[in-house]
Protein backbone atom coordinates (compact mmCIF):
# COMPACT_ATOMS: atom_id res chain seq x y z
CA UNK A 1 0.00 0.00 0.00
CA UNK A 2 1.37 3.46 -0.93
CA UNK A 3 2.23 5.72 1.83
CA UNK A 4 -0.18 9.26 2.30
CA UNK A 5 2.03 12.40 2.56
CA UNK A 6 -0.42 15.52 3.65
CA UNK A 7 1.27 18.69 2.46
CA UNK A 8 -0.12 21.90 3.14
CA UNK A 9 0.59 24.99 0.74
CA UNK A 10 0.70 22.73 -2.44
CA UNK A 11 -0.97 25.03 -4.76
CA UNK A 12 2.79 26.41 -5.29
CA UNK A 13 6.02 27.17 -5.08
CA UNK A 14 8.06 24.73 -2.47
CA UNK A 15 4.76 23.05 -1.51
CA UNK A 16 3.79 21.91 -5.12
CA UNK A 17 7.51 21.09 -5.73
CA UNK A 18 7.42 18.66 -2.74
CA UNK A 19 3.92 17.48 -3.90
CA UNK A 20 4.91 16.58 -6.87
CA UNK A 21 8.62 14.90 -5.88
CA UNK A 22 6.55 12.90 -3.56
CA UNK A 23 3.67 11.90 -6.51
CA UNK A 24 7.42 10.89 -8.53
CA UNK A 25 8.35 9.10 -5.22
CA UNK A 26 5.03 6.70 -4.85
CA UNK A 27 3.31 8.34 -2.19
CA UNK A 28 -0.15 9.10 -2.59
CA UNK A 29 -1.46 12.87 -1.70
CA UNK A 30 -3.52 14.87 0.19
CA UNK A 31 -2.69 18.48 -0.75
CA UNK A 32 -4.10 21.67 0.68
CA UNK A 33 -4.60 25.57 0.03
CA UNK A 34 -6.68 28.04 -0.07
CA UNK A 35 -7.02 28.63 -3.91
CA UNK A 36 -9.65 25.67 -4.55
CA UNK A 37 -9.13 25.62 -8.57
CA UNK A 38 -5.56 25.25 -8.53
CA UNK A 39 -5.91 22.37 -6.16
CA UNK A 40 -8.66 20.72 -8.46
CA UNK A 41 -6.57 21.23 -11.22
CA UNK A 42 -3.32 19.39 -9.37
CA UNK A 43 -5.54 16.70 -7.96
CA UNK A 44 -7.02 16.01 -11.70
CA UNK A 45 -3.11 16.37 -12.67
CA UNK A 46 -1.80 13.67 -10.33
CA UNK A 47 -4.63 11.45 -10.52
CA UNK A 48 -4.24 10.99 -14.43
CA UNK A 49 -0.90 10.27 -13.67
CA UNK A 50 -1.90 7.31 -11.17
CA UNK A 51 -0.99 9.14 -8.18
CA UNK A 52 -4.29 8.81 -5.90
CA UNK A 53 -5.05 12.54 -4.72
CA UNK A 54 -7.42 14.67 -2.10
CA UNK A 55 -8.11 17.62 -2.36
CA UNK A 56 -8.77 19.86 1.11
CA UNK A 57 -9.05 23.48 0.40
CA UNK A 58 -9.33 25.53 3.63
CA UNK A 59 -7.40 28.62 5.18
CA UNK A 60 -5.01 27.05 7.69
CA UNK A 61 -5.61 29.93 10.00
CA UNK A 62 -9.33 28.67 10.55
CA UNK A 63 -9.00 26.17 13.26
CA UNK A 64 -12.26 25.01 12.99
CA UNK A 65 -11.74 25.08 8.81
CA UNK A 66 -9.39 22.84 9.49
CA UNK A 67 -10.70 20.57 11.70
CA UNK A 68 -13.48 20.28 9.30
CA UNK A 69 -11.68 19.43 6.24
CA UNK A 70 -9.47 17.05 7.98
CA UNK A 71 -12.50 15.24 9.52
CA UNK A 72 -13.92 14.70 5.99
CA UNK A 73 -10.74 11.97 5.48
CA UNK A 74 -11.69 8.78 5.93
CA UNK A 75 -10.93 4.99 5.31
CA UNK A 76 -6.76 4.76 3.76
CA UNK A 77 -6.56 8.36 4.31
CA UNK A 78 -7.06 8.82 7.84
CA UNK A 79 -3.65 7.08 8.03
CA UNK A 80 -1.29 9.94 7.41
CA UNK A 81 2.74 9.17 7.23
CA UNK A 82 4.02 12.33 6.36
CA UNK A 83 2.88 15.74 7.68
CA UNK A 84 4.58 18.41 5.34
CA UNK A 85 3.86 22.06 7.12
CA UNK A 86 4.78 24.36 4.30
CA UNK A 87 1.33 26.99 4.02
CA UNK A 88 3.25 30.15 5.57
CA UNK A 89 4.05 33.80 4.25
CA UNK A 90 6.17 36.88 4.75
CA UNK A 91 3.94 40.33 4.42
CA UNK A 92 5.86 43.57 4.09
CA UNK A 93 9.59 44.28 4.89
CA UNK A 94 9.04 47.27 6.80
CA UNK A 95 10.51 48.39 10.27
CA UNK A 96 9.33 46.77 13.33
CA UNK A 97 8.31 50.29 14.43
CA UNK A 98 6.50 51.28 11.20
CA UNK A 99 4.59 47.29 10.42
CA UNK A 100 1.26 46.51 9.85
CA UNK A 101 -0.98 45.10 12.28
CA UNK A 102 -3.10 43.38 10.25
CA UNK A 103 0.37 41.78 8.20
CA UNK A 104 2.04 40.71 12.17
CA UNK A 105 -1.64 38.83 12.71
CA UNK A 106 -1.75 36.97 8.88
CA UNK A 107 1.84 35.86 9.24
CA UNK A 108 1.62 34.65 13.25
CA UNK A 109 -1.62 33.14 12.61
CA UNK A 110 -0.91 30.83 9.43
CA UNK A 111 3.04 30.49 9.86
CA UNK A 112 2.92 29.70 14.12
CA UNK A 113 -1.17 29.15 14.69
CA UNK A 114 -1.87 26.92 11.36
CA UNK A 115 1.46 24.79 11.70
CA UNK A 116 0.31 24.15 15.48
CA UNK A 117 -3.04 23.29 14.46
CA UNK A 118 -2.45 20.90 11.70
CA UNK A 119 0.25 19.28 14.35
CA UNK A 120 -1.96 19.19 17.11
CA UNK A 121 -4.75 17.20 14.57
CA UNK A 122 -2.22 14.98 12.58
CA UNK A 123 0.23 13.75 15.35
CA UNK A 124 -2.04 11.81 17.52
CA UNK A 125 -2.70 9.26 14.79
CA UNK A 126 1.16 9.09 14.01
CA UNK A 127 1.52 8.77 18.31
CA UNK A 128 -1.33 5.69 18.08
CA UNK A 129 0.58 3.86 15.48
CA UNK A 130 3.87 4.55 16.49
CA UNK A 131 4.65 5.91 12.98
CA UNK A 132 4.89 8.85 10.79
CA UNK A 133 6.84 11.91 10.17
CA UNK A 134 6.42 15.69 10.69
CA UNK A 135 8.76 18.12 8.47
CA UNK A 136 8.48 21.46 8.71
CA UNK A 137 9.50 24.56 6.69
CA UNK A 138 10.98 26.74 8.37
CA UNK A 139 13.83 29.32 7.49
CA UNK A 140 16.64 31.01 7.44
CA UNK A 141 14.93 33.77 8.71
CA UNK A 142 14.17 32.17 11.83
CA UNK A 143 18.42 31.53 12.80
CA UNK A 144 18.64 35.55 13.15
CA UNK A 145 16.85 38.41 12.41
CA UNK A 146 17.34 40.91 8.86
CA UNK A 147 16.29 44.18 8.34
CA UNK A 148 13.02 44.20 8.09
CA UNK A 149 12.28 40.93 8.23
CA UNK A 150 11.78 41.06 12.16
CA UNK A 151 7.80 39.48 12.39
CA UNK A 152 8.41 36.87 9.67
CA UNK A 153 11.96 36.20 11.07
CA UNK A 154 10.02 35.29 14.78
CA UNK A 155 7.62 33.15 13.45
CA UNK A 156 10.28 30.76 11.37
CA UNK A 157 12.13 31.01 14.80
CA UNK A 158 9.17 29.90 16.10
CA UNK A 159 8.86 26.80 13.70
CA UNK A 160 12.63 26.49 15.49
CA UNK A 161 11.31 26.30 18.56
CA UNK A 162 7.63 24.53 17.65
CA UNK A 163 9.78 21.58 16.22
CA UNK A 164 12.29 20.91 18.75
CA UNK A 165 9.95 20.63 21.15
CA UNK A 166 7.73 18.23 19.40
CA UNK A 167 10.86 16.17 18.72
CA UNK A 168 11.47 15.94 22.03
CA UNK A 169 7.62 15.32 23.16
CA UNK A 170 8.19 12.35 20.57
CA UNK A 171 11.51 10.71 21.39
CA UNK A 172 10.09 7.57 22.83
CA UNK A 173 8.09 7.15 20.06
CA UNK A 174 9.12 5.94 16.36
CA UNK A 175 8.06 9.28 14.89
CA UNK A 176 10.14 11.19 13.52
CA UNK A 177 10.61 15.43 13.25
CA UNK A 178 12.29 17.19 10.68
CA UNK A 179 12.75 21.49 10.34
CA UNK A 180 14.09 22.25 6.63
CA UNK A 181 15.07 25.68 6.45
CA UNK A 182 15.86 26.78 3.33
CA UNK A 183 17.15 30.36 1.98
CA UNK A 184 16.12 32.29 -1.26
CA UNK A 185 13.66 29.89 -3.14
CA UNK A 186 12.23 31.66 -6.21
CA UNK A 187 8.65 31.12 -6.11
CA UNK A 188 5.33 33.66 -5.27
CA UNK A 189 6.79 34.28 -1.62
CA UNK A 190 8.69 37.66 -2.65
CA UNK A 191 4.89 38.64 -4.55
CA UNK A 192 3.09 37.70 -1.55
CA UNK A 193 5.46 39.77 0.71
CA UNK A 194 5.49 42.77 -1.18
CA UNK A 195 1.89 42.64 -2.02
CA UNK A 196 1.67 41.71 -5.50
CA UNK A 197 4.91 44.33 -6.30
CA UNK A 198 6.74 42.18 -9.28
CA UNK A 199 9.54 44.39 -9.97
CA UNK A 200 10.19 44.26 -6.39
CA UNK A 201 10.04 41.01 -6.43
CA UNK A 202 12.07 40.45 -9.15
CA UNK A 203 14.77 42.67 -7.34
CA UNK A 204 15.32 39.91 -4.46
CA UNK A 205 16.85 37.76 -7.03
CA UNK A 206 18.56 39.73 -8.91
CA UNK A 207 22.46 38.52 -9.24
CA UNK A 208 22.26 35.13 -7.50
CA UNK A 209 21.08 32.18 -8.31
CA UNK A 210 18.36 31.10 -5.78
CA UNK A 211 17.23 27.95 -4.89
CA UNK A 212 13.81 26.49 -6.37
CA UNK A 213 11.49 24.63 -5.10
CA UNK A 214 12.36 21.70 -6.42
CA UNK A 215 15.66 21.87 -4.34
CA UNK A 216 14.21 21.81 -1.58
CA UNK A 217 11.92 18.97 -2.34
CA UNK A 218 14.39 16.95 -3.05
CA UNK A 219 15.82 17.77 0.93
CA UNK A 220 12.26 17.07 1.98
CA UNK A 221 12.02 13.49 -0.08
CA UNK A 222 15.62 13.08 0.89
CA UNK A 223 14.46 13.22 4.31
CA UNK A 224 11.66 10.95 4.77
CA UNK A 225 13.23 8.34 2.63
CA UNK A 226 16.11 7.42 5.35
CA UNK A 227 16.49 4.63 7.06
CA UNK A 228 13.53 4.43 9.89
CA UNK A 229 16.40 4.78 12.35
CA UNK A 230 17.22 8.06 10.93
CA UNK A 231 16.54 11.10 11.86
CA UNK A 232 16.95 14.03 9.74
CA UNK A 233 16.37 16.86 12.56
CA UNK A 234 17.51 20.11 10.90
CA UNK A 235 19.01 21.00 7.53
CA UNK A 236 19.24 24.97 6.43
CA UNK A 237 19.77 24.89 2.73
CA UNK A 238 21.57 28.13 1.06
CA UNK A 239 22.06 29.27 -2.52
CA UNK A 240 26.01 28.97 -2.74
CA UNK A 241 26.30 32.72 -2.47
CA UNK A 242 24.35 33.06 0.31
CA UNK A 243 25.90 32.74 3.41
CA UNK A 244 23.00 34.03 6.16
CA UNK A 245 19.49 35.73 6.28
CA UNK A 246 21.66 38.61 5.66
CA UNK A 247 24.80 38.29 3.32
CA UNK A 248 24.07 37.46 0.05
CA UNK A 249 26.61 38.14 -2.14
CA UNK A 250 25.16 39.53 -5.32
CA UNK A 251 27.39 39.88 -9.12
CA UNK A 252 26.54 42.82 -10.86
CA UNK A 253 27.22 43.65 -14.57
P1 LIG B 1 4.46 30.57 -2.19
O1 LIG B 1 3.80 31.90 -1.98
O2 LIG B 1 4.84 30.20 -3.57
O3 LIG B 1 3.56 29.42 -1.57
C1 LIG B 1 2.95 29.56 -0.31
C2 LIG B 1 1.93 28.46 -0.12
O4 LIG B 1 1.35 28.61 1.20
C3 LIG B 1 0.79 28.52 -1.13
O5 LIG B 1 0.52 27.23 -1.60
C4 LIG B 1 -0.38 29.07 -0.33
O6 LIG B 1 -1.58 28.49 -0.80
C5 LIG B 1 -0.07 28.55 1.08
N1 LIG B 1 -0.73 29.37 2.08
C6 LIG B 1 -0.42 30.64 2.45
N2 LIG B 1 -1.29 31.08 3.36
C7 LIG B 1 -2.17 30.06 3.59
C8 LIG B 1 -3.30 29.92 4.41
N3 LIG B 1 -3.71 30.90 5.22
N4 LIG B 1 -3.97 28.75 4.38
C9 LIG B 1 -3.56 27.74 3.58
N5 LIG B 1 -2.49 27.82 2.77
C10 LIG B 1 -1.81 28.98 2.77
O7 LIG B 1 5.75 30.60 -1.24
P2 LIG B 1 6.85 29.46 -0.91
O8 LIG B 1 6.58 28.23 -1.64
O9 LIG B 1 8.15 30.10 -1.06
O10 LIG B 1 6.57 29.28 0.65
C11 LIG B 1 6.33 28.02 1.25
C12 LIG B 1 6.95 28.00 2.64
O11 LIG B 1 8.36 28.11 2.52
C13 LIG B 1 6.51 29.13 3.56
O12 LIG B 1 6.33 28.62 4.85
C14 LIG B 1 7.71 30.08 3.54
O13 LIG B 1 7.79 30.85 4.71
C15 LIG B 1 8.83 29.07 3.44
N6 LIG B 1 10.09 29.59 2.95
C16 LIG B 1 10.19 30.20 1.73
C17 LIG B 1 11.41 30.67 1.29
C18 LIG B 1 11.57 31.39 0.00
O14 LIG B 1 12.60 32.08 -0.20
N7 LIG B 1 10.66 31.28 -0.95
C19 LIG B 1 12.62 30.46 2.09
C20 LIG B 1 12.42 29.84 3.36
C21 LIG B 1 11.20 29.40 3.75
P3 LIG B 1 -2.95 29.29 -1.09
O15 LIG B 1 -2.59 30.62 -1.63
O16 LIG B 1 -3.67 28.37 -2.05
O17 LIG B 1 -3.64 29.35 0.22
C1 LIG C 1 12.42 33.06 3.25
C2 LIG C 1 13.87 33.37 3.08
O1 LIG C 1 15.64 35.11 3.63
O2 LIG C 1 13.70 35.83 2.33
O3 LIG C 1 12.16 32.53 4.50
O4 LIG C 1 13.49 35.36 4.67
S1 LIG C 1 14.17 35.00 3.46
Amino acid sequence: MDKIALITGATSGIGEAIARRFAKGGFDLIITGRNESKLNALKEEFSRKGTDTVALAFDVQSRAEAQKALGTLTGKWENIDILINNAGLARGLEPEYEGNFEDWDQMIDTNIKGLLTMTRLVVPGMVKKNHGHIINIGSVAGDAAYAGGNVYCATKAAVKAITDGLRIDLAHTAVRVTNIKPGLVQTNFSKVRFHGDEARADKVYEGIKPLTGEDIADVAFYAASAPEHVQIAEVLVLATHQASGSVIVREHK
